[in-house]
């Protein structure tokens, strides 16, 4: 038998109406909450997958180095995808980003969207098969999102979700300016930080009965273009989210003290008349979302601050796309 091959990049995404918290422990990983994020054109994952009938077990290489702590949520992701194609070869598979990984930068968002897509065609699977979606969440929550471009909402769905663009790159135009506060990687995971909070934060049940409205206005804000409706309601979001993460036990302090610092320099810029608003996800980095127009501004004050290393700057994405396969 011959090695089947796929390759194919994606994009994180950041969430405006974030996801944090978990249905169940199962192991098809439903979120507690629906989601909306937009994809970040200026972060890549490049992800290569070889189906080998050699192999006894799949392997990843994650920025050149063997990944063995991803082994599970890896074989977890790719025995989903082995099911619909009826299959048990294992695979190799070769994943870079060209941004700090797993460092609230959504990397396991592109990552496992980009697994997914280039896994599935190597398997001969159909790009638009519905079920490639369940595939991707099992490996990240956040991963279905990264499958598109633009603004895009991730819907639960009885015991599953439904992931659709909402509005193109064009639609819309937004930039992106993420501020890297540190190269490190989180202590704690997204996935391990979720249980915690659903299990010990007092906020957790307000955080689950408050989303459905946050959702509901962030539609109206979107279908009108409401740039102040959104960014009032993002960062509401963001910081409600936090509030559940910071009453955890024991608790999730994503923040450095550069974070906050750049949370007040965007606030009081907004208050300026300058179009942007924050959001901050489980790590210190913040990303300033705004209009065009306002990004040089927004990149040189947000570069100017103590403790930002340095920044990154792009618009909204596309969604995965296969690409070559080197030999
Ligand atoms: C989000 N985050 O909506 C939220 C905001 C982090 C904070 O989705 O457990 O890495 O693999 O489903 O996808 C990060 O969660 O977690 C995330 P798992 P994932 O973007």
């Amino acid at each position: 038998m011959t090695i089947q091959r796929a390759a194919a990049v994606a994009h994180p995404n950041v969430a405006l109406i974030k996801y944090w918290g978990k249905r169940s422990d199962g192991s098809v990983n439903l979120p507690a909450v629906d989601s909306l994020s937009v994809t970040l054109a200026a972060l890549r994952t490049e992800t290569r997958v070889a189906f080998d009938p050699a192999l006894a077990e799949d392997e990843l290489l994650l920025n050149g180095v063997a990944a063995s702590g991803e082994q599970v949520r890896l074989t977890a992701c790719l025995d989903a995808l082995r099911a619909v194609a009826g299959t048990s070869l294992r695979a190799r598979v070769e994943s870079r980003n060209d941004f700090p990984t797993g460092a609230g930068l959504a990397s396991s968002a592109s990552g496992y969207a980009a697994l997914t897509v280039a896994a599935a065609a190597a398997l001969g699977l159909d790009r638009d098969d519905p079920r490639l979606g369940e595939v991707a969440r099992i490996g990240s929550g956040s991963a279905p999102r990264s499958l598109y471009g633009g603004f895009v909402e991730l819907r639960n769905r009885a015991d599953q979700t439904i992931c659709r663009q909402l509005l193109s790159p064009t639609d819309w135009p937004m930039d992106i300016v993420v501020a890297v506060t540190t190269e490190a990687g989180k202590e704690i995971s997204s996935r391990d930080g979720m249980t915690q909070s659903r299990d010990s934060s007092p906020f957790y049940a307000a955080w689950l009965d408050s989303h459905p409205g946050d959702m509901d206005a962030a539609l109206s804000v979107l279908g009108e273009r409401d740039f102040g409706g959104l960014a009032d309601l993002a960062e509401h979001n963001c910081l409600k989210m936090h509030a559940v993460m910071l009453t955890t036990r024991p608790p999730l302090m994503y923040w450095s003290p550069t974070t906050l610092a750049c949370l007040h320099h965007i606030r009081q810029l907004r208050k300026d008349g300058v179009p942007v608003f924050f959001t901050v996800d489980a790590g210190p980095q913040v990303k300033a979302i705004c209009l065009p127009a306002a990004a040089d501004r927004v990149e040189r004050e947000l570069a100017g601050l103590d403790g930002v290393l340095r920044t990154i700057r792009g618009g909204l994405g596309a969604g995965v796309r296969l690409i070559p396969v080197d030999d």
